[in-house]
């Protein structure tokens, strides 16, 4: 009874996130071996697009740490496990340590936070987690949200630190960031809540969830598009 094993694994089958990640992987690839992150790797990286990277986290946090928070109320209503509150408390307890990260990145970059516009990629992103911060968002989709955006940046960053990578050595510490191990032992976590939560889920909403999985995915492509593509130019009217 104490086993935590899943219907699934004991069948000797994928679990729920293994299979999407299996179907959607043309998605999942192009989020997690992104061009940006290729050039990091490479060491080919423009400084321009990484500072406008570092420009629209800022932005991006405050958005995403209200939906944490919002996951951790939902987590507090509606999870049938205690230990997940623990769970995303670490999770804005890192945050917490992250805007201290970006302050000083910032400053570092001669970045003025209160000038920062966000760019459609960022705004579009903070939207879609406004529409899950609703109370009416079910706990499990809100939780394979978080799940999905915190994985795609393990991936993309313990790549960048891979033996044979020439990440310049100004962004290593991005990529031990979120590249670490104890960042993907994190998402190891999130990852059996979101399926031990899909083992009990009607069908409408482990539909609904996929759905949310494949949203996220397609934010961090567009969010690492926009990083790539640096600065935003402002469009003038050629007459
Ligand atoms: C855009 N995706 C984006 N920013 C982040 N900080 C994470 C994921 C992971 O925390």
């Amino acid at each position: 009874m104490a086993d935590t094993k899943t219907r699934a694994q004991l069948a000797g089958g994928m679990t729920a996130t293994d299979s999407w990640i299996r179907k959607h992987r043309l998605i999942y690839t192009d989020a997690t071996r992104h061009p940006f992150v290729l050039s990091i790797r490479d060491g080919t990286v423009d400084l321009s697009a990484f500072r406008t990277w570092v420009e629209q986290e800022c932005k991006f946090l405050r958005s995403f740490t209200a939906f944490v928070a919002s996951v951790l109320v939902k987590a507090w209503k509606e999870s049938d496990d205690r230990a997940d509150e623990e769970v995303i408390l670490g999770s804005l307890a890192s945050l917490n340590d992250e805007f201290a990260w970006f302050k000083k990145e910032a400053l570092k970059r001669d970045i003025d936070l209160t000038k920062i516009v966000p760019q459609n990629a960022t705004a579009g992103y903070s939207r879609f987690l406004e529409s899950l911060m609703r109370p009416e968002m079910e706990y499990t989709v809100a939780i394979t949200a978080l799940w999905a955006i915190e994985a795609v940046y393990h991936e993309s960053f313990a790549y960048c630190m891979e033996d044979g990578s020439k990440t310049p050595l100004e962004l290593r510490e991005a990529c031990e960031r979120w590249g670490n191990e104890g960042f993907g032992n994190y998402c190891n976590t999130l990852k059996k809540i979101v399926d031990r939560r899909l083992e009990m889920a009607a069908g409408e909403i482990s539909k609904k969830t996929e759905m949310a999985l494949l949203r996220v995915l397609e934010c961090e492509v567009e969010f690492w598009n926009m990083s790539r593509d640096g600065p935003q130019q402002t469009i003038r009217a050629m007459n």
